[in-house]
């Protein structure tokens, strides 16, 4: 009984919100910044690894966030979640498929230069690029981030 009112209250009152050392919080997710270039499949494995998955971007807000995470860094393109491999010119979020709402794609892309399906993101001017997915780029892994109930 006793234990029962505990769970009950402990499920009502978030006290606090934590990321792993290494990964920053920004909303409800924690982000990672690869210091190592991987393809983005070998970049997606290594973030799912981790527990997590290469970042979606889902508003500009969000976009703002990951340019600055970017800006600690001495390089400029990094893989991001999206791909249209699956159906070429459909951009999804993998790995869960979710489709663009919000984009940030540069002038002229996705150009699906020589067949390019994976997203990347360039620091200087916090556009998309559609990148050919075997070029090794550092990356972006994202999770949620785990409460923490007292
Ligand atoms: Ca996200
Ligand atoms: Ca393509
Ligand atoms: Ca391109």
């Amino acid at each position: 009984m006793r234990i029962g009112i505990l769970l009950s209250i402990a499920c009502f009152i978030t006290i606090g919100t934590a990321c792993p050392v290494g990964w920053t919080p920004y909303q409800d997710s924690c982000y990672h910044v690869s210091p190592e270039n991987e393809s983005w499949i070998n970049a997606m494995k290594m973030c799912e690894v981790h527990g997590s998955y290469l970042a979606d971007i889902l508003d500009a807000e969000e976009n703002r966030f990951i340019v600055s995470l970017m800006h600690h860094t001495q390089s400029n393109s990094f893989w991001i979640g999206g791909s249209d491999w699956t159906v070429e010119g459909k951009w999804v979020w993998e790995p869960l498929g979710i489709k663009f709402n919000y984009t940030n794609f540069a002038d002229g892309r996705p150009n699906n230069y020589h067949g390019e399906n994976c997203l990347s993101i360039r620091a200087q001017n916090h556009q998309w690029d559609d990148d050919d997915c075997d070029e090794k780029r550092r990356y972006l892994c994202e999770k949620r981030q785990a409460k923490l109930y007292f």
